[in-house]
Formats: C-alpha cells, sequence, structure tokens
C-alpha cells in the first residue's frame, strides 16, 4: 500500500568503541546512518511500507547500505554513482557527548537529482518526509527536494518535513530561509528548539509553544517541537499537546529525533490520531536511545510497550 517515501543521503558510520578522543581509539564499529534512512526503517519496523531514495557509491558502503536496507524491508531506489559513499565519524568525548565528523563532500549522495525521483513514486506515496539535511548537500539534492515537494503537493500528498539543522554542513543564516520554505510545504513539521529558533530567527529565551505557534502560521496543521528528555510539545490543528518524555538510561542519543518522527508517521499513515501518534513517538524516541547506533533499536509494534515492562525477563 502508499506508505512513507523519502529522500536524502545515507553514509556509512563508524562509531569508536571506546570513550576518548578519536584519536586514541582502537577500535570501530561500522554501520550506516542517515537521518532519511533511519525514519524509513523506523516505519518498516513499524509495519508499515517505506521507500528511500538516494545515490550510494559503487562500493562497498554502498553494497552495505542496500544490504541493511533490503533486510529491514525498506524499498531502495537507489542510483550508483561514481563518487564514493560519504562516511562519518563518531567521537564517543565523555559517555554522553559525541562530536561528528563528516566524510561526504563530493560523495554520491551529493550528486542527488531530480531526475533520481521516479515518476509517479511521490504521487502515490501515503506520506513524503524530506529533511533539511538534503538542501544542504548542494544544488541538485537542493533541487531534488524542492522538486519533490512541488510534486507531492500536486498530487495532494501531505509532506512530513524535519528541520534537522547540521551546523557542519551549513550557517543558520543560510539554512533559515530555506526551513521556512519547508515549512511552508509541510503539513507535518518536526523541529527542535533550536532549529524551530533558526528557523524563526528568534532567540533563545522564546519557549516551545511560541515556537510551535509560529511555525504553525507558516502553513503546518501539525508542529511537534521536539525536547529530547524534555518531551515534545505539539500543536495539532490549533490544539496545544504536551508529551512527556519515557524515561530510558541513554546510551546514545543520535537517532532519537529521527525514530520520534518514524513513530508518528507510523501512527498517521495507519491511520491513527495525532494523539496517539505523538504517545507512540515518544516510546520509539526512548527506544532509540537505549542502544548505540542511529535505528537499530526501532521496535517491532509488540515492543512497544518494553520499557513499561514489569519484569526485567520476558518469556
Ligand atoms: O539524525 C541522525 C543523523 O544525523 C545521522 O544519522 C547522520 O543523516 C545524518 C546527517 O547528515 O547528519
Amino acid at each position: 500500500g502508499p506508505g512513507l517515501v523519502t529522500l536524502g543521503e545515507t553514509l556509512g558510520l563508524l562509531v569508536a568503541d571506546d570513550v576518548g578522543p578519536l584519536s586514541l581509539a582502537r577500535g570501530m564499529r561500522l554501520s550506516m546512518g542517515g537521518a532519511e534512512s533511519n525514519v524509513a526503517i523506523g516505519v518498516s519496523r513499524l509495519g508499515v511500507a517505506a521507500t528511500w531514495i538516494g545515490r550510494l557509491g559503487r562500493d562497498p558502503i554502498g553494497d552495505l547500505i542496500e544490504r541493511n536496507l533490503l533486510a529491514e524491508r525498506v524499498r531502495a531506489v537507489v542510483r550508483r554513482d561514481d563518487a564514493p559513499t560519504a562516511m562519518m565519524l563518531r567521537e564517543r568525548r565523555t559517555g554522553s557527548v559525541q562530536n561528528v565528523t563528516y566524510y561526504r563532500h563530493g560523495s554520491a549522495g551529493s550528486h542527488l537529482q531530480p531526475a533520481d525521483v521516479p515518476a509517479g513514486i511521490v504521487e502515490d506515496a501515503g506520506v513524503l518526509h524530506l529533511t533539511g539535511i538534503t538542501p544542504a548537500l548542494g544544488e541538485g539534492p537542493a533541487a531534488a527536494v524542492r522538486e519533490a515537494l512541488r510534486r507531492a503537493r500536486a498530487a495532494g500528498v501531505p509532506v512530513s518535513v524535519d528541520l534537522n539543522y547540521r551546523s557542519r554542513l551549513w550557517a543558520a543564516a543560510t539554512a533559515a530561509p530555506v526551513f521556512r520554505e519547508l515549512a511552508a510545504g509541510a503539513e507535518m513539521l518536526f523541529a527542535g528548539d533550536d532549529e524551530a529558533r533558526i528557523a524563526l530567527e528568534l532567540d533563545d529565551r522564546t519557549g516551545p509553544e511560541k515556537l510551535a505557534a509560529a511555525l504553525a502560521e507558516l502553513g503546518p496543521r501539525e508542529v511537534v517541537i521536539k525536547r529530547g528528555r524534555h518531551g515534545a510539545t505539539a500543536l495539532i490543528d490549533g490544539e496545544l499537546i504536551d508529551v512527556p518524555a519515557v524515561p530510558v538510561q541513554a546510551v546514545d542519543s543520535v537517532g532519537a529525533g529521527d525514530a520520534f518522527v518514524a513513530g508518528y508517521l507510523a501512527c498517521r499513515l495507519a491511520g491513527r490520531d495525532p494523539d496517539e501518534g505523538l504517545r507512540t513517538a515518544a516510546v520509539t524516541g526512548a527506544l532509540a536511545v537505549t542502544v548505540p547506533g542511529d535505528w537499530e533499536a526501532s521496535p517491532r509494534p509488540h515492543e512497544l510497550t518494553l520499557l513499561g515492562a514489569e519484569d526485567d525477563v520476558q518469556r
């Protein structure tokens, strides 16, 4: 059936085994990450169809990414490019603070073009999901995002946007007008407080309710301010909803936002209301931080009750 369609760049990921300066790391674990494919996997795990569109290099990391997407039942619409698949390294500087280094300039993923999005794929989607990362990767990816957005709107397909500001890719002042353009085209908008402030060019005293209201004025009917361990504040068709975070032992917070979005969108695609979407999102987001890696911890439907389990051993 019509499910989630998303496009962007997925990267190989190396995470240091040890906490400390990366220059001293003795071992690293190889995996993959990418905000859009993280969301696609999260949605697929919850039993909703998901498609990821992007370019990968003709290299082993490209193979690794295709293999994982296939294993996760995410339909991958991939073009193999002569440039290498991008990589990122994560230094675990302290038990909870991580530092990301990208090796993505000139990568295969940054060569994404509007023509990489086949006719009909966006038009038949249940939701088109975009992030503010892709437009930061270059002219081609920015054009691909704009074109996908235009096509979705023309076909009456709801668009979901997660602003996902990445300071290593562009300056806040450059991102701001692009974020507002994405927000204006979205039906569902997700942002961290900091990202909302960047989009709206507001100072850091503006609280989540005000941020949600100001973002809703740009157009989206469903605005969700993701506040990490503080939960989320949503403005859904004019109604303010506060969602508490589900308390967990945090191991790796990267990917939590994507898991949150996946939980919400999977519910909305299954015809559930925003309230249930938000409750599910709080659970999927919490589960993501309990495990190293971006998407590995994404729950299956029967695992959504795991965090409330009374018994430590389930048998
Ligand atoms: O949301 C997690 C992503 O940031 C990570 O997987 C890598 O997509 C990524 C990016 O560009 O930062």
